[in-house]
This record gives C-alpha cells, structure tokens and sequence, in this order.
C-alpha cells in the first residue's frame, strides 16, 4: 500500500464512524477518491450520473445505474452519497461514489442543465455519403452530395466540461426575455423577409406570413412547447440577456459540442440505435400522426410518436446525459458558422467551425423532418436572420469547474 492509497484510507474509515452507516463492503483498493467539495451536493438535489455505477447498501448491491440516471440526493458523505433511485415504480435508497455524478443545475428561471463531461468522440458520419444516401432512399434530400459535408469523420476533443440544458428553450422562457426586454425578434422586425413560418389550420397548409412569429405559429405552443420562428440572431440575444441576468456565461452550443453531447458515447446514427422506426421511442419526428395530417409527405415513419407538430418539451427518452429531444421535436441553432469542407480543416481541440461565413448551424432534426435529417452527424444551415417553425434553440452554461 502506498502513501497515498494509505492517506486515503484513513479519511475514508474516519468518515465512516463519523458517518456511522456506508458501505462497509468497500475496501481501500476500490474506495473512490473525492472529486468534489461537498458544497456541489444539497439533500434534495437532482443529480445525473455521469459514469456506471452502483447502488449500495452496506455489503449488498441492490442495482447497477448507467450514465444518464437521475438519482435525488438524500445525505451527502463525501466521498459517499446517499440516494434515491425510482425503479420499476419504486424508490430504492442506497449509496453511491460522489464520483459518479455530477450536479445538475437549475437556473434562476427554471432553465435545467445537464453536466457533460470532457472527452473524445468521433465527430461525423461513418457511413460513406453514397450509403446514406441509399439507405434513405425515398426521404426528402438522398443526393449522397447533402451527406458530404459529414465527411471525413475526424477525432474530437472536447477539453473543458460544459452543463447543457436538458430541454430545448421553451415559449414560457423566451417569452420572460421578450417581455423583460421588449425584444423584437427577426420575424417581427420583418428583417429579410415579412414574419415567419406556420401552418394554417383552414387551409392545411404550412406557409410564410407576415402573421406568423413565435408567438403565433398556428399550431398549438403552449408555455412547455419549444419556441420556434427564433432567428440565430434571436437566440444568442436570448443567451445574452440570460447571461446579464445571471453573471454567467450562457451561449450556444458549437458544432463540435452539440453532437458530442448528443451522441453521448453512442457511435451509431442515432443515440438508440441506427433504426429510424426506432426513433418514436426517443424522439418527435415526421411519424404516422403527421403523415396523418400532411397525406402528400412521403417521408414520415410508420410509428407513431404521438405528435403531429411540435411536442411539449421532454416528453421521449433522454440520451445517457440526460439532454431530451436531441432528435427531432425542433432543431437547435449552434454557435458556428457553417462550413462545408471544414472537417477536413477542423483543429482537434475544441473547434469552434470556420472564422467567417454566409450560414449558421443547426442541429438534430424536427417535427417535420425525415429521419435521415435527425441523425446525430447531420448537419443544417440558414443565414442569421433565418427562421422557421422548425427550428429552435437550446443553451450551453460555459465551465462551472
Ligand atoms: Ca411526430
Ligand atoms: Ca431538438
């Protein structure tokens, strides 16, 4: 045993009789080292594994967790929490490694950001351009030369952790800048074009008007629903007045972050697998209650995901971050410029897309769109002013390190 295994051990078993009940089976070769002060965990908290671990109790296991798991924090002993997991119904109590969580956080106005951890991935498609194309055969867009710009799937590092908002912004938050602000968005300013982009229900017809804005998109947006018709510009004002409010960096996610933290280890097209059918379980695409109310779409799946437009936010299952409707519901603007060969000049640390451009990013697929455009790897473009009842946002909380 050496020093530092030995240092250890004896914080661990003074903590023990101080705390008088953790796990007794744990011995010191496994007995994890703190990784955070104990001011980062509060009874109560929502916390959001970040590793595998396992739900203890004295000698005994009572359940192995995944990454991605909510737990709420019941007595905090470091290096020791105690928790509650919901199984099958129930709540099973036990403890876990503080070093297998990370807190989430909940901001001033109800904004929940989901801890992600630094790390590599491989960024892009691993399917040739010409494959996807044909795998997708019959969906909106199978040129292979709209899959190129995936290509060549390169290393990533992503150095720095982040906190990610588990949900894409909602009308209920957007509509606290806009009115805190008196904010007047592209759509209402008429920048470019006249309004936005929304469905008329008389007719059935999606269309532009000078009527439609986030506000008003003709379809159901309740305060839960993802806010739509936001321009770029729009959504880093968003960002901006949140971080003033706050004194704390908000902004949107790169590129390079955005499908990190959707792929969340996952190598596949989608965060559950490669099947589009499967996406009904995970995400609000173009399904069978869309082809039900759009007949001349011929892209929807033959599942139904419930959801003809929009989907109150979070209500799939989350990836192994925790981050919901990642896939589908409304695409979310990225930080960056949009470059169609950058891959092939991208640095490997933290890239932040091209110094100039005509088209900012979005990411992740929509409502409306056919599962190839909801892969992990895809990617979007629109000039800043850009806006559409697809397209949405969602906020990244710099470094909480
Ligand atoms: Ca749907
Ligand atoms: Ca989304």
């Amino acid at each position: 045993m050496n020093t530092k295994t030995s240092s250890i051990l004896c914080v661990v078993l003074w903590m023990a009789v101080l705390a008088g009940s953790w796990p007794a089976a744990t011995q010191a070769d496994d007995a994890p080292e703190l990784t955070r002060e104990p001011s980062h965990f509060q009874p109560g908290d929502d916390i959001v594994t970040r590793q595998p671990t396992a739900l203890r109790a004295g000698t005994e296991t009572l359940a192995s967790i995944a990454p991605g798991t909510h737990l709420v924090v019941g007595k905090v002993n470091p290096p020791w929490l105690a928790v509650t997991l919901q199984q099958d119904g129930k709540a099973v109590a036990g403890w876990i490694s503080i070093s297998a969580v990370s807190p989430m956080v909940t901001n001033s106005i109800g904004i929940k950001l989901a801890p992600i951890p630094a790390g590599e991935f491989l960024m892009g498609s691993g399917e040739a351009a010409e494959d996807v194309a044909q795998a997708f055969k019959g969906q909106e867009g199978p040129s292979p030369s709209n899959f190129e710009d995936e290509h060549p799937q390169h290393r990533v590092r992503i150095t720095r952790p982040f906190h990610m908002g588990v949900h894409e912004i909602t009308v209920g938050q957007f509509r606290l800048f806009a009115e805190e602000t008196r904010y007047r968005t592209d759509a209402e300013k008429g920048t470019e074009f006249e309004g936005a982009f929304g469905f008329d229900s008389e007719t059935g017809e999606l269309g532009q008007s000078k009527e439609y804005s986030w506000r008003n998109v003709g379809f159901e947006q309740s305060d839960e629903h993802p806010v739509v018709n936001v321009s770029w510009t729009d959504a880093v004002a968003f960002c901006n007045w949140l971080s003033l409010k706050e004194g704390k960096l908000y902004r949107l996610p790169t590129e390079a972050e955005w499908e990190y933290a959707c792929r969340a280890g996952t190598a596949t097209r989608y965060y559950h697998g490669d099947g589009p059918e499967g996406l009904a379980a995970v995400a609000n695409v173009a399904d069978a209650s869309a082809k039900a109310k759009f007949s001349d779409w011929d892209w929807p799946i033959a599942a139904q995901d419930g959801y003809a437009f929009a989907a109150p936010v979070g209500k799939f299952k989350p990836n192994a971050f925790g981050l919901y409707d990642m896939h589908g519901n409304v695409y979310e603007w990225c930080a960056d410029w949009y470059g169609e060969d950058y891959y092939s000049q991208s640095p490997e640390d933290d890239p932040q897309g091209p110094a100039a451009g005509f088209d900012r990013v979005y990411r992740g697929g929509s409502w409306a769109s056919s599962t190839v455009s909801c892969r992990s790897a895809c990617r979007r473009m629109d000039e800043p002013a850009g806006r559409s009842f697809v397209i949405g946002l969602r906020v990244v909380l710099g470094s909480v390190e």
